[in-house]
């Protein structure tokens, strides 16, 4: 396969603890991904994305990493996952880990140091202790806002029991952020990339890549919308950071990428991560967010292909992923937008007419020139699962106040086969981590599978046609991207000669172009017109 494969590839996400679970303990591990990759294979991707899976107290999912080289006893070992690499390979499909640079766990070698040396000691200045303001310390170093509610300020127990220094954790108390200002602080994440890519890895999907530098000053932040750079997010030093790590990257050979999951609403902004000789590529999560709405996807897509074509990068498409909602819940909604800020419990949705436009997302988004991310279950049309309070992990629940349900409804475990929990998911009967919805027999993938209606059923012809057709996927050359005018509410385009994708918003039947041979449709056509809510791909040759 040709060097620049990620321009053009689709990119699964796997979330270990929920995929598969071959010891039966309730938790995905790798070796219940090993057991599934046929699955994988079949379905036509071209690389896994790891959520981390690393030993991790799991104070934040895994994002709250102990040790960057080594994998935790939950889902395995080192062995482990070099095996699941070399048999991944082995079918055609590309590994790639998640790093993360920002913060660590708490319970990290290098957080236990900094605690035990005490304050002034210089195994704390690898991270941001500060001291307190107030008459006693008593008050956090500044007002910044955690990622996930409430103060990004910790304060510890200095070593005679009284209260001491605070710590900086734009995410949860346990996980401290680094300071990359300090010269450990880079090497050790050198070393890290290193260390993975002798393992074979193809990728590193970089964590909060926007977040990691910092003002040094640490000053109070407006409480308006940023633009440009601010004191945490989207400084300048990043830009030289990714830079090193890409020269490290390229001394592998350039089949190696570097993803950045960068949140910026600044579009600009945004893709000057992806100049030459910084990152390959980042998720787009401005298309992600966008309403179910013809002229805001227009709008987005426009955009997204301006700035990549302005830096030479391929762009990417994301419909959902790990921290967002589930797309046939979202567009099931009134709101039909994502943003974490209005995540409430028992938002109503119609889940008939939002599996119907994440059909026809799906097929738009695997239309346009470039990479296709899916995340574990869209496959299936899995929608946000309710999970009963006292069984929430994510922190974002707890940290809200208990207003925002969090982000575990998209991180229930896959459900396999079979009419009841656990679904196939484990070999024997027992409580998953996570609890699966009682009535999900219907969207196992095993029921999907023969259904040539189904959700999987779309997504395995649509991956396979985007594989096999020169002009999809990154499509260079064959695959020019034109917009058609096909009529208000309809977002229409051609790659290259032949190949055209419609997509019909509310306005109600659109006539297709004549002569067309139609491909694939997300819905059935009706009299040979294209219903509402419904994508078709088209061959005019
Ligand atoms: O997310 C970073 C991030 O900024 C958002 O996805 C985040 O959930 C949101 O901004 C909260 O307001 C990454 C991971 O994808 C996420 O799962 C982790 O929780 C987070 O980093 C911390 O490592």
């Amino acid at each position: 396969m040709s060097t620049d494969w990620w321009r053009g590839a689709a990119i699964y996400q796997v979330y270990p603890r929920s995929f598969g679970d071959a010891n039966g303990d309730g938790s995905g591990d790798l070796a219940g991904v090993r057991t599934r990759l046929a699955y994988l294979a079949g379905l036509g991707v071209d690389a896994l994305w790891f959520t981390p899976w690393y030993p991790s107290p799991m104070a934040d999912g895994g994002y709250d990493v102990a040790d960057y080289r080594a994998i935790d006893p939950l889902f395995g070992d080192l062995a482990e996952a070099e095996a699941l690499i070399r048999d991944a390979a082995a079918v055609g499909v590309r590994t790639i880990i998640d790093v993360v640079p920002n913060h660590v766990s708490d319970q990290h070698v290098w957080f236990g140091a900094a605690l035990a040396a005490g304050r002034g000691a210089p195994e704390r200045e690898r991270f941001w202790f500060r001291d307190g303001r107030g008459t006693d310390g008593e008050l956090p170093p500044n007002g910044w806002i955690s990622e996930f509610g409430g103060s990004a300020w910790s304060r510890v127990t200095g070593p005679d029991g009284r209260p001491e220094q605070w710590y900086l954790h734009l995410f949860a108390p346990g996980q401290p952020d680094l300071n990359w200002g300090h010269p450990e602080v880079v090497a050790e994440h050198e070393e890290i990339l290193r260390f993975w890519f002798d393992r074979g890895v193809a990728g590193i999907r970089i964590d909060s890549a926007a977040l990691v530098a910092k003002d040094e000053r640490l000053p109070d932040v407006p409480g308006t919308p940023h633009r440009g750079e601010h004191p945490y997010v989207d400084r300048e030093d990043l830009q030289g950071i990714y830079r090193s790590w890409r020269r490290i990257a390229e001394s592998y050979g350039p089949d190696r990428v570097l993803i950045g999951e960068i949140w910026l609403p600044d579009a600009e902004r945004f893709a000057r991560y992806l100049r030459p000789g910084v990152l390959h590529s980042a998720f787009n999560f401005d298309f992600m967010a966008a309403p179910w709405d013809g002229k805001a996807l227009r709008v987005s897509i426009e955009q997204t292909l301006d700035v990549h074509d302005r830096v030479g990068a391929p762009a990417t498409w994301v419909l959902s992923n790990h921290d967002v909602t589930r797309p046939v819940t979202r567009y099931g909604r009134e709101d039909t937008a994502f943003a974490f800020d209005t995540k409430r419990f028992g938002t109503p949705t119609d889940l008939a007419l939002g599996t119907r436009r994440a059909r026809a997302a799906a097929l738009l988004a695997m239309a346009l020139p470039g990479a296709f991310y899916l995340f574990q279950g869209e496959e299936l049309g899995l929608p946000e699962a309710d999970i009963p309070i006292d069984r929430i992990e994510d922190p974002m629940h707890a940290r809200s106040g208990g207003l925002d349900p969090g982000r575990d409804g998209c991180r229930v475990p896959f459900p396999w086969s079979g009419t009841e929990p656990p679904y196939g998911f484990s070999p024997r009967p027992v409580e998953t981590w996570l609890p699966q919805p009682v009535d999900w027999g219907s969207r196992t993938a095993a029921a999907q599978a023969g259904d040539p209606g189904s959700m999987l059923s779309l997504y395995r012809t649509a991956l396979r046609l985007r594989r096999d057709r020169p002009d999809l996927g990154a499509g260079d050359g064959a695959g020019r991207f034109a917009w058609l005018d096909l009529g208000p509410d309809v977002l229409a385009f051609a790659r290259g000669d032949r190949f055209v994708s419609v997509t019909s918003f509310s306005g109600g039947p659109v006539d297709l172009p004549a002569h067309a041979r139609v491909l694939l449709t997300s819905s059935p056509l009706e009299d040979g017109r294209l219903p509402s809510d419904a994508t078709a791909w088209l061959d005019l040759g």
